[in-house]
């Protein structure tokens, strides 16, 4: 059953409330083993919205023992792909049904614009859960010709216990990324949500066992990194390990996987993405493209186009237009219809993009607007723009995750190719150009998972998605995701007559 709270009412919104504040586990909501709770802030004024149940290691251990045996007595991975796919799509009907409640969630929680929310992001979560409720009964293997005499196929298994830990820019698109996937291929779940935001995943959970999801399959775990999220890196009985966030804590989490049971890791990290202006640009749409691929979400995306290379034909008319667009950016409380940008998650990222911009002045980045907090009270930055940035700058190098777009001049393809690749990240990159020669060039030379052409973070569910070099390994979304919670049996036999 659930015990949840009588409910804490939204401030702007006095009809949706926070009831699930507990740890989700075997499919109930229970107090964490040690009783601990932590709070969950508003990140539009600093206040608590709520105190959540915080899981540590004997919870995460309980969470996996019930996955455990979801996954290895059933029904889940045993039944029937199409009754799996039934109970994705009966979810992903319930997620389109309480958008007002999620999308609420969501913003209280993170701060991001409630149109966002609702508009954008929650469409998308519960496209992606129905396209892989599609895949659920299309996953199968291959009869495979063999020299010898031998009959060879292939099934593809779940890989049993799925660990997946989740940040906080976009908690229910990121819930959506893991759990998804994971359900199609009969995995079972321990999920760790990320200490900022905690809510959404909660609700979203409740919803998918509404929808007929067996007890255990799904295991949501409120909790920190070093606690929660380290002991499920580290469980001996967690099968793979699927972790979204920093670079560092990537490194982490790899080095507990190995040093346990090698389970294997998909990371989806960090991003210093170029966004490439060609000479040949309509400025006025180059400008709106890459102020969108930068300030998006507060800037708080791995993808966040942070480094915009403008070619010296179109620098100073862009850097006046992108000053300008970034002057009329509406910042404000992000339930108010209209508001581009919200506070940023909490005082840590504030005060590290504010670090950022102070290294940036110091370094000899020209600062053309914004530069401060905007207001006294919660997290808000102005929309802030630099010009002149070089490669080695830190600003140019690390990922900041703010609303702080940099621009650098370049003037020849070459030279732009090797200046954008000059970073250890490479998930993505934008090029704007109306040159068929100079898209494909780009598109080819640099070293990114994505490279989006006149366009800037599409992220349809059948596109894959990761990283380069640091910014991780392995792909999510599309057919590419659901490698990652399946295992390749191969199966021979002797044949008797292999002339038939
Ligand atoms: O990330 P962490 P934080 C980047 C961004 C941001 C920086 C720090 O630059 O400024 O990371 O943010 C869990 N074992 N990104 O500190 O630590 C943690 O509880 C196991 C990019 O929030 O990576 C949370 O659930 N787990 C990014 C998740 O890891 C641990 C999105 C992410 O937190 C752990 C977010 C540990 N030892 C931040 N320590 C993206 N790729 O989009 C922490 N965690």
């Amino acid at each position: 059953g659930y015990s949840t709270s009588a409910g804490i009412e939204n401030p702007i919104n006095p009809s949706i409330k926070v009831h699930c504040t507990q740890l989700l586990i075997n499919g109930n909501f229970v107090d964490s083993a040690s009783g601990k709770t932590f709070p969950t802030y508003d990140p539009r004024t600093g206040d608590v919205i709520a105190h959540v149940a915080e899981g540590d290691a004997e919870d995460i251990d309980r969470a996996v023992c019930a996955a455990r045996k979801a996954f290895d007595e059933g029904p889940w991975p045993k039944m029937t792909a199409y009754e799996r796919s039934k109970v994705l799509f009966r979810f992903a009907d319930l997620l389109d049904k309480h958008i007002e409640e999620l999308a609420t969630l969501e913003t209280w929680d993170n701060g991001k614009p409630y149109e966002q929310s609702a508009k954008i992001e929650l469409p998308m979560i519960s496209r992606i859960i129905r396209y892989y409720a599609g895949w659920a009964d299309k996953i199968h293997g291959l009869t495979i010709p063999a020299d010898g005499p031998h009959l060879v196929q292939t099934i593809h298994e779940p890989i049993g216990v799925a660990g997946q830990i989740i940040p906080w820019n976009f908690p229910l698109l990121m819930f959506a990324w893991k759990v998804g996937p994971a359900l199609a291929c009969g995995c079972t779940i321990v999920l760790k949500s990320a200490e900022q935001t905690p809510l959404s995943a909660l609700y979203a959970a409740k919803l998918l066992h509404e929808a007929g999801l067996p007890p255990g399959v799904l295991n949501v775990v409120s909790g920190f990194g070093p606690t929660a999220g380290a002991a499920l890196a580290s469980h001996m009985d967690v099968d793979k390990l699927a972790f979204t966030g920093s670079s560092e804590t990537g490194k982490i989490v790899l080095e507990l996987a190995s040093k346990s049971n090698l389970k294997p890791v998909i990371l989806e990290l960090g991003g210093k993405s170029p966004f490439i202006v060609c000479k040949d640009a309509d400025v006025d749409k180059a400008v709106e493209l890459a102020h969108f691929a930068l300030f998006f979400n507060q800037g708080q995306c791995c993808s966040a186009g942070s480094r915009t290379y403008v070619h010296e034909d179109v620098h100073d008319e862009f850097i006046e237009k992108a000053k300008a667009r970034a002057l009329k950016r509406s910042v404000g409380d992000p339930f108010k219809a209209g508001v581009e940008q919200g506070p940023q998650i909490d005082s840590e990222q504030f005060e590290k993009i504010l670090r950022y911009i102070r290294s940036g002045i110091e370094s000899g980045a020209i600062l053309i607007t914004g530069g401060d907090r905007l207001g006294s009270k919660g997290f808000y930055i102005q929309p802030t723009v630099f010009t002149n940035v070089k490669e080695d700058m830190l600003i140019a190098q690390d990922e900041i995750f703010g609303p702080v777009q940099s621009i650098l001049k370049f003037r020849d393809m070459d030279e732009v190719i090797r200046r954008a690749n000059s970073t250890r990240y490479g998930l993505a990159a934008g090029v704007f150009t109306n040159d068929l020669d100079t898209a494909n060039t780009l598109s080819r030379a640099l070293k990114v998972g994505t490279v989006w052409i006149n366009c800037y973070d599409v992220f349809d569910a059948a596109i894959p998605f990761g990283g380069y070099k640091m910014s991780g390994q392995g792909r999510e979304k599309g057919v590419h995701c659901l490698s990652n919670y399946l295992q390749v049996k191969a199966i021979v036999a002797p044949l008797k007559n292999p002339a038939w």
